[in-house]
């Protein structure tokens, strides 16, 4: 593939869904699971990612230009329908093609399956280009990140159909939105600079970093019911969520100076990637039968 549709498509990036939507699938698969069934939800999840990133280039084609490479996978700047490599009508056409991919192999799943990735690419949608653009509004950004988070944790779930547990799907957007707040402060100079009104814009980076107390305290509120009631799959995961949510609200905090946040997107890809290739890994074991709960 042309690199201009690498820039377009932003992949690397891709990772930041791909971790909830591979806890789901490592937890919900079964030995019973059909293998076709998993092929064609990976792929529908590339689509759905490909929709969004490519409605989202389209949405911020004249704020990207003042992108300066910092705390992202790509330097936006360079995205190819601000260099012109692309042009609006080639990204349009695309965008209707792999939406229309998206939901074309959720068909193959199942019916919760295919409802959800419609779900996540609405939000998509509505979280890049007006006249919604929620990225732009105080919350909202927030909401919709959380919300897909969510929905992508349990499309995975799905796919197995194992595990759907109440209370660790509600704790999947409290998680989800733990993670994307420190990206908005991470981004609020940006964001600042190019006029948008992020929640960081909006509120300010310290207090939209104090609410990560408040959403881990939610958080742990959510998993100790999961600890309590569950098996043991839930039981570690829930510990690791908590963990893994007081490290962000505690790191993001110490590390604000004057409204700065500056964390190196390595801090927030790779170990997405670590912790995804782990519950595929374990996803293909209990597929495979090997692993016998
Ligand atoms: C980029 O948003 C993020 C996405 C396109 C994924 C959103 C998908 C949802 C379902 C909510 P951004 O424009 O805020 O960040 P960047 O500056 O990295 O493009
Ligand atoms: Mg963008």
């Amino acid at each position: 593939m042309n690199t201009k549709y690498i820039r377009l498509l932003r992949p690397k990036a891709w990772i930041t869904f791909l971790l909830p939507f591979s806890v789901g699938f490592g937890l919900g698969v079964t030995s019973d699971t059909n293998l076709l069934h998993v092929v064609f939800a990976f792929v529908s999840f590339s689509f759905w990612m490909s929709f969004c990133f490519v409605v989202n280039a389209i949405g911020d084609k004249d704020v990207d230009k003042f992108h300066n490479g910092r705390s992202k996978d790509m330097n936006l700047a360079h995205q190819p329908l601000v260099t012109g490599e692309v042009t609006g009508k080639a990204a349009f056409s695309l965008s209707i093609m792999v939406f229309s991919c998206s939901l074309l192999s959720a068909w193959v799943v199942n019916p919760l399956f295919f409802a959800l990735i419609l779900f996540v690419d609405i939000l998509g949608y509505i979280y890049s280009v007006p006249p919604t653009r929620c990225k732009t509004k105080p919350v909202g950004d927030i909401l919709c990140n959380a919300l897909a988070a969510g929905a992508a944790f349990v499309a995975g779930l799905s796919i197995g159909g194992a595990n759907m547990n109440f209370f660790m799907i509600l704790g999947a957007p409290i998680m989800g939105a733990i993670c994307y707040v420190p990206t908005v402060v991470t981004d609020y100079e940006f964001d600042k600079k190019a006029g948008l009104k992020t929640s960081a814009v909006f509120f300010g980076p310290k207090k939209v970093l104090r609410t990560l107390y408040l959403l881990s305290a939610l958080l742990m509120g959510v998993e100790l019911i999961v600890f309590f009631t569950s098996n043991l799959e839930l039981k570690v995961l829930a510990v690791l969520m908590v963990v893994y949510a007081v490290a962000i609200a505690l790191v993001s905090n110490i590390k604000l100076r004057e409204e700065r946040l500056y964390i190196h997107e390595n801090w927030i890809l790779v170990p997405f990637a670590l912790i995804s290739s782990a519950f595929m890994m374990y996803g293909v074991l209990k597929l495979l039968g090997w692993v016998i709960l």
